[in-house]
């Protein structure tokens, strides 16, 4: 290695989707020297690779946006209630405009190792342009669903047709017209994509291993009533946002599912279709719908009744129709036309519950009872989540010469989710054992960002130049991350949440499932008890013991 070549800075970010333009933007102003590096060629992340037809943000978009900034927030306007990735993607290349991000981006590039220098207290990376980094504080901000598991089918590279995954769409026009298409998962993916599939196609075949619970996402202008509430009080609208369970202001449910009647459950949850909001159909019927197998059941079967209404031939209708997990125990998603997309006639739906794929060939897919003769071929299989793009991309190495890999061989252990033990000086972004994938994204990201940054700012104004976590403050973590997915029903569904989608991954619930205001404060109070669970060394440790 040449080490003139190496850039020396105060902090290395990997990615620069929502979490590390942020982390950029913040970092610098708190007078750090920063450097993002990011495989992409823009700016985006998730946004920039999800590209396929019918790609949205699920959360609204009047909660999904910065609110770092109140004059960004009104120098911005969402065109409606879901914002489709085109505009997600304007919006941050808006928002690395605005604040000149773009400059201290290394574009193209890959880390492709970590090594902890004990003697220098620094991070030294590898990269793949050539031009090694060497940092104080390395910090991923790779995403949780940006590894794309592969497609796990023999016969894949015997097809002679066009092959596509929805997590890495061509930036070029796909043309679909008049095509024979298959998609393989119907994860929010899939059921984003096969309406606006199924409208261009010739013949769509919907490849279903286990069906998923939608609900109509009633899109258009942004809801009046939310509207209101956040112009009335920009403020107040983000407070309640950052102390919320879910990172979007709505109130804690109290009336439990059997203190209504019939009536009145079935009041609510008309009103939660037609309001086409997944955290509150999630959080706002009733208070033990989300931990409760019973609360739970309720909801889910007034939801399987609107399947069997919409479609109408009802075998199909029983196929799409989830039985094998409670109602939001894996990610439901907010659909277009979903269900509705299996009465054309040119759509087919294998159940591969009953006749599993066995192999892909020159001309299509084939199940052990049929063949299907296909153009295209789209993966909708979803991602290595969590833990993939953090464990894969390179090895970390930190004290002793361990690898983050064989750390977590057996799961991910992290501290806060932000940290791990023997990883001095490391900081992950919405990594395994934060709340972030089970809440509203933006409000998470901010807090990690804010957090972590101003940590740093306060370890280098007491002199202390290396943080890393306890193992016993890991284990307390790893014990209340148990404890606290007991109470709720994440642990009752094979997902990705789980680590379930990947063959071979450990299992265990990986997001904490406690809810994002309550971890706010256990963040707030490790820093008010002194940075409880840490160890903190530098030069000037002795003044400030
Ligand atoms: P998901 O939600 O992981 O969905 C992937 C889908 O692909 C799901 O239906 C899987 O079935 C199916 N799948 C995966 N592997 C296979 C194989 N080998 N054969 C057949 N079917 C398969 O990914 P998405 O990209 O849709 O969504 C990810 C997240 O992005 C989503 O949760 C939101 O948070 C946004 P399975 O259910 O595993 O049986």
């Amino acid at each position: 290695t040449n080490s003139d070549a190496t850039q020396q800075v105060d902090v290395a970010v990997v990615g620069a989707g929502f979490a590390g333009l942020y982390l950029l933007h913040r970092l610098r102003k708190a007078g750090f020297t920063v450097v993002v590096i990011e495989e992409a060629g823009d700016v985006g992340g998730t946004w920039y690779w999800n590209r396929y037809p019918g790609a949205r943000c699920d959360i609204q978009t009047i909660d999904y946006s910065y609110t770092f900034d109140p004059e960004l927030e009104s120098a911005w306007q969402w065109s409606e209630k879901y914002a489709t990735q085109p505009e997600i993607l304007r919006y941050l290349g808006f928002v690395a405009d605005r604040y000149d991000l773009r400059r201290d981006i290394r574009f193209g590039t890959k880390v492709t190792a970590a090594n902890w220098d004990e003697s220098a207290e620094r991070w030294r990376l590898t990269t793949s342009d050539g031009a090694d980094v060497s940092c104080r504080y390395y910090i991923m901000a790779t995403g949780c669903l940006s590894a794309p598991k592969p497609p796990e089918i023999d016969g894949v590279k015997d097809f002679k047709g066009e092959v596509y995954f929805t997590g890495r769409w061509p930036h070029e026009e796909v043309k679909l017209a008049g095509k024979r298409i298959a998609v393989i998962g119907t994860g929010s993916s899939g059921i984003q994509s096969i309406p606006l599939l199924a409208e261009q196609a010739a013949h769509l075949t919907v490849f279903q291993r286990t069906p998923n619970f939608a609900l109509p996402a009633h899109n258009g202008p942004a809801p009046a009533d939310r509207t209101a509430m956040l112009q009335g009080d920009r403020a107040a609208y983000r407070e309640q946002a950052r102390w919320s369970l879910a990172g979007v202001p709505y109130p804690q449910q109290m009336a439990v599912s059997w203190q209504l009647s019939d009536a009145e459950r079935r009041e609510r949850f008309e009103q939660a279709w037609a309001a086409g909001d997944l955290v509150h159909i999630l959080t706002q019927l009733w208070a033990d719908q989300g931990v409760d197998v019973d609360g739970n059941a309720l909801l889910a079967d007034l939801i399987r009744e609107k399947i069997r209404n919409i479609v109408k031939e009802p075998e199909m209708a029983e196929a799409l129709t989830p039985h094998d997990h409670p109602f939001g125990a894996k990610r439901p998603c907010l659909d277009t036309n979903y269900y509705a997309t299996y009465n054309r006639p040119n759509v087919t739906l294998v159940n591969l519950r009953q006749e599993p794929i066995t192999s892909i060939t020159a001309s299509g897919i084939t199940t052990d009872k049929r063949t299907f003769d296909v153009d295209m071929i789209v993966f909708a299989t979803g991602f290595d989540a969590m833990t993939g793009a953090i464990k894969a991309v390179h090895p970390i190495t930190g004290r002793n010469g361990k690898s983050l890999s064989d750390v977590w061989a057996s799961g991910p252990q992290t501290y806060l989710g932000l940290t791990v033990s023997g990883f001095p000086n490391l900081f992950l972004i919405t990594g395994p054992g934060s709340p972030s994938v089970l809440s509203n994204m933006a409000v998470s990201i901010e807090q990690h960002v804010d957090w972590v940054v101003d940590r740093l700012a306060a370890l280098r104004e007491a002199g202390f130049t290396t943080i890393d976590a306890t193992e016993t403050a890991q284990a307390g973590w790893a014990q209340h991350m148990a404890d606290c997915s007991m109470l709720t029903l994440h642990r009752l569904a094979n997902t990705w949440y789980t680590g379930a989608n990947v063959p071979g991954k450990a299992r265990g619930v990986m997001p904490y499932t406690g809810g994002v205001g309550p971890y706010r404060s256990i963040c707030n109070e490790v820093v008010a008890r002194g940075m409880l669970g840490f160890k903190l060394s530098g030069p000037n440790i002795a003044e400030q013991c």
